[in-house]
């Protein structure tokens, strides 16, 4: 059994654990369905063979009745009982979880009480008042339901990067593997890095496209082909749902075809305009003069025979980039995720995160980074763990001990204090003085205006210990909409003051995102790119934090996270005492 059958097992015992808590079913038996899926989500050895041998129910948490339903699953393609538990509820009830704050019992509470079970029928009942009456809802519920419900309209379809990207690179290197396959690499919003994609392209070269294509239809993540041609091929994919679309051509066409699907539509118009100017036409065909077709090994070339710099695939969205790649005035020096020597914004098992100071240490080092800014929440935050300053004092000796231990790498001493809804920071300046790194965030009150909230950031520039803003509009992508804030006021004083802004690279977050990054740098703000690492494998958000700061044309200079310890810790001091 592949491990797409697995992921398979997990989701239907995910599913029956939340219809059945749609159906008030006990919480101990939804329990056992929850933990019967983390159990086979992290079974390493291969679920077909413990089938066989008669040993599903070794595993501690699985018992006969889900042995049986999982044997059932695998054998038959089908589940019995979550497919009568389904039958229960309207098709579109599991989507009135995906509304954030809409958990099973309120989901639960609007299906008995008002027979809603689907989006659009709960938007008419919140229109029509009759969620606020419900126990446990209230006005204020039933408005931020209306409000969810728009963004969840809004973002439809559209994944996040972080979700898709990883899913994306593995089914590229399964179409690399494909015999016959000369290059392939990915195109689209994903390679231009949006926060958000609707599906995933894939361009390859290969002598002979049909082959190529009928093996990507079999590749174990394809659930079902959508469409298959000579060229081109639509598939869904496990387990996700996503949709691929691979295209093959001839490797001389290869460039041509990767910048055509890479896009952007405004960015290639553009492009197109150029192109009559100078007697070519460019299209999904290749480039040509009159009739005859013109050889283009690399994208490079294609800029070059419109007199152009070469553009990014970052930067291909018609933002300006056109101008300035005419004018050979676009940054050279991009940020890459290369060029960042320290990890900003990490979380341990002091407060809100899931793994020690040391093994985050190590973890970082292994990865080539040379420090660490700890920065656990503060006091205030006591839903995330928040240090008190006692224990923050406690945890200098921990840092202490471990920066004795580890000679080519440095802990620095932070904070991840809470802006509260004054303005003013969560511990006294005497204490904040002895940092090496202050992040001050806002985590409470996202409900103020746009006036009391702008005030509010403005009013912790003036404090001198702050020295940098984190996850600065709290938007969290398909999720949760951004604070009311005025950026350019907020990107203005930053510069002014020397206070460096964050680009959050959790990819839920990507805050600020790419053109706030632009008003930043437009101002003179500088910028951290940081991994808000709750957990060894966050420090993989740094990527994510770097591609959109790139998006946003930051240069390796703007990012001071691409310092040396001492001298990212020195810019930092120095900056705010230059105000
Ligand atoms: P998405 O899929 O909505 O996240 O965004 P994209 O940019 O990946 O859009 P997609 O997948 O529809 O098409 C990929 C690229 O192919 C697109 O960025 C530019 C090119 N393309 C597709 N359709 C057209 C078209 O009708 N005209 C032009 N000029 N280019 C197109
Ligand atoms: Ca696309
Ligand atoms: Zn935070």
């Amino acid at each position: 059994m592949s491990s797409l059958d697995k992921t398979k097992v997990v989701h239907a015992l995910r599913d029956i654990a939340l219809l059945l808590q749609l159906k008030g079913e006990n919480a101990y038996r939804c329990r056992a369905y929850e933990m019967g899926a983390d159990r086979i989500a992290g079974v390493a050895e291969d679920l077909s063979k413990l089938m066989a041998e008669d040993r599903l129910r070794e595993l501690p948490g699985i018992g006969d009745a889900l042995a049986e339903k999982i044997k059932e699953l695998i054998a038959t393609g089908r589940m019995q009982f979550l497919e009568s538990l389904r039958a229960e509820f309207p098709p579109g009830m599991l989507d009135l979880l995906r509304i954030p704050d809409l958990g099973p019992r309120k989901a639960a509470a609007l299906w008995l009480h008002l027979q809603v079970g689907d989006i659009d029928s709960l938007e008419s009942a919140c229109r029509e008042g009759k969620v606020a009456p419900l126990k446990g809802f209230g006005e204020r519920t039933q408005e931020k339901i209306l409000a969810a419900i728009e963004l969840f309209r809004r973002s439809a379809g559209r994944q996040r990067l972080g979700d898709m990207l990883p899913i994306a690179e593995d089914l590229l290197s399964q179409v690399r593997a494909i015999p016959g396959v000369i290059r392939a690499e990915l195109a689209g919003s994903a390679r231009r890095f949006c926060e958000t994609v609707a599906d995933v392209d894939i361009i390859a070269s290969a002598e002979q496209a049909v082959p190529v294509l009928g093996a990507f239809a079999a590749l174990p993540r394809v659930s079902q082909v959508l469409g298959q041609g000579e060229t081109k091929c639509s598939v869904r994919l496990l387990p996700q749902d996503y949709q691929a679309d691979l295209r093959v051509v001839p490797d001389q066409d290869f460039a041509t075809a990767l910048h055509h699907f890479t896009g952007s539509k405004a960015h290639h118009i553009r492009l197109r305009g150029m192109a009559l100017d100078r007697g070519l036409k460019i299209s999904e065909w290749g480039v040509q003069r009159g009739d005859q077709k013109l050889p283009v090994h690399s994208e490079e070339d294609l800029y070059r025979l419109l007199d152009l710099q070469y553009v990014p695939p970052e930067l291909r969205e018609d933002r300006g980039e056109v101008e300035a790649a005419a004018a050979r005035e676009l940054p050279t020096d991009l940020i890459s995720d290369g060029d960042l020597r320290g990890v900003v914004h990490s979380h341990s098992t002091w407060s809100d995160g899931r793994s020690s100071l040391q093994a985050m240490a190590e973890a970082a080092r292994a990865l080539g980074y040379r420090y660490l800014t700890v920065t656990e929440h503060s006091q205030s935050a006591n839903y995330a763990g928040g240090l008190t300053s006692d224990d923050l004092k406690r945890q200098w000796d921990e840092i202490d001990q471990l920066n004795e231990q580890m000679a080519d790498f440095r802990l620095l001493k932070g904070s991840e204090v809470d802006i509260l809804e004054s303005g003013e920071l969560d511990f006294p300046d005497d204490l904040l003085e002895k940092l090496d790194v202050v992040i001050a965030s806002i985590h409470v009150r996202f409900g103020m205006d746009e006036e009391q909230m702008t005030q509010r950031v403005l009013r912790a520039f003036d404090n001198p210990h702050l020295h940098i803003l984190g996850h600065p509009t709290g938007r969290l992508i398909n999720a949760r909409e951004p604070y009311a804030l005025r950026m350019e006021e907020i990107a203005e004083k930053a510069a002014r003051n020397g206070v460096v802004l964050e680009v959050n690279g959790n990819p839920r977050r990507l805050d600020l995102h790419a053109e706030h990054v632009r008003i930043a740098l437009r101002h003179g703000a500088k910028l951290v790119v940081s991994a808000d690492a709750h957990s060894l494998a966050d420090l993989g958000n740094l990527k994510f934090g770097a591609g959109t700061a790139r998006k946003g044309w930051a240069r390796k200079a703007d990012v001071l996270n691409t310092l040396p310890a001492m001298d990212f810790v020195a810019s930092l001091k120095q900056m705010r005492r230059a105000s």
